[in-house]
């Protein structure tokens, strides 16, 4: 499916116009921004039909949330859907009682309520913001958006553009189609027949030098993405920089994850997923003019300050269990994650605050899964223990297993959940509690 959307983007300008007096104005430091997330209803375009679905103020994308590094935001969370809502900062370390999760930090906001969100960004990077409220349902409907963390001293490139990749079934009569089939929360999830890239703008040139923030909100399906008509490095992982940018291939981008890309065009640039050996075109960013290249080298990214590792406080299993071939387990859902299906009584660690704990994830099950811890962001360990790349959603293949490393030192009940949603709501979620 060829279309692209256009997510609106909350700036400084923008938000100040938007909410007036709400707002300060923007100083040169530090900052504190006012956003208002008013999620409900709505009737839209997508992919070339008029749809049904939810969006934050109005459209969906939701606005696309863009602040500094250091910046404080307040955002007051409006709820005008006929359901419950709450919003969780995907990726960003927030305090725990900002973290948007029902049972473990807040209330659910009932319908006509608001709820206010204030945290700082200690941290650089492409994030994301969505519905935690019957998020399989809510997500899939519309519920997301970008949140986006400048540098405070970015590199230099001519467009800044974020690209989120959605799927969506749609029905015969090409109407949005939200049911929920129980053979899909037992396998792959729900995997729809239309996928689809909102890119934030276009009217690129070629020579233009791109950074892309590539964002995975769909609530089950693994993309690889592939970038053609570009020419550069993969400069970031889950808003983390890479220590040593990796030059531009195809990239698998599970449910939650995000990659942040710094390439120069070198002609017309598609978006393509490849995942699982079939090809589709996601969209393309239109390009107007060229320029002359730079001859720069494309530039990295500086580290976001990260608590170091010490010596492994404590090293928990998690084992991945249950769905269509997945053999048995104790829990009451479809799936479970050591025997329990749902958050347990008991964390899965619990531990003081500045605790590196090791975990072995392995995945028993016919099915990949994506864990995604809050609050924190931790290594992936390879087979030999040595650390990889920073990340806050790590993808386990099928019968596979995967170390990874935290610094556990925000305090709070942090959930720990598959975050194809379909699997969270269907038992495979756990938390971790930070004294
Ligand atoms: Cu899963």
């Amino acid at each position: 499916m060829q279309t692209l959307g256009r997510a609106p983007r909350l700036t400084r300008r923008n938000l100040l116009a938007g909410l007036g007096a709400a707002c300060l104005p923007w100083p040169a430091l530090a900052a504190r921004q006012s956003v208002v997330l008013r999620p409900a209803a709505l009737s839209t375009r997508i992919a070339g039909r008029r749809l049904d679905m939810l969006g934050f103020n109005g459209t969906i994308p939701g606005p696309e949330i863009r602040v500094r590094q250091g910046d404080q935001v307040d955002i007051r969370l409006e709820n005008g859907l006929d359901d419950g809502a709450l919003v969780h900062w995907h990726g960003l370390r927030v305090p725990n009682r900002m973290d948007g999760v029902n049972v473990l930090t807040q209330d659910v906001v009932i319908p006509g309520r608001s709820h206010d969100y204030h945290f700082a960004l200690p941290d650089a990077g492409t994030y994301w913001y969505h519905s935690h409220y019957l998020s399989y349902d809510q997500v899939s409907r519309g519920l997301f958006g970008a949140f986006v963390v400048e540098e405070r001293d970015p590199p230099e490139v001519d467009h800044d553009i974020t690209v989120q990749l959605f799927d969506m079934m749609i029905d015969e009569e090409g109407r949005y189609d939200d049911s929920f089939d129980p053979a899909q929360f037992a396998t792959a999830g729900k995997i729809g027949n239309v996928a689809t890239a909102f890119v934030s703008r276009d009217g690129i040139r070629q020579g233009d030098r791109l950074r892309l923030r590539c964002i995975n909100p769909s609530i089950d399906r693994i993309y690889e993405l592939r970038l053609s008509g570009v020419a550069g490095n993969i400069v970031a992982l889950d808003g983390m920089p890479l220590p040593a940018p990796r030059p531009l291939a195809p990239i698998i981008l599970a449910p939650g994850q995000r990659c942040d890309v710094i390439a120069d065009v070198t002609g017309p640039v598609r978006l393509t997923d490849t995942y699982g050996g079939t090809s589709v075109t996601l969209g393309e960013i239109a390009m107007e003019g060229s320029r002359t290249p730079r001859r720069s080298a494309i530039p990295g990214l500086p580290a976001n300050a990260m608590p170091a590792p010490g010596p492994v406080d404590a090293h928990v299993d998690l084992v991945m269990q249950g769905g269509a071939g997945g053999g048995d387990h104790d829990g009451f859902g479809t799936w479970a994650l050591n025997d329990v299906s749902g958050l347990p009584r008991r964390p899965l660690v619990d531990v003081r605050r500045g605790a590196t704990v090791r975990m072995t994830l392995r995945n028993a099950t016919a099915f990949p899964h994506v864990m995604h811890l809050h609050g924190h962001h931790f290594h992936e360990l390879d087979a030999r223990g040595a650390s990889g790349a920073y990340r806050d959603s790590t993808l386990v293949g099928a019968g596979a297993a995967r170390d990874i490393l935290c610094v556990l030192d925000n305090p709070g009940s942090w959930m720990l959940h598959c975050h194809m949603l379909s699997h969270q709501t269907d038992g495979m979620a756990t938390w971790v509690r930070v004294r």
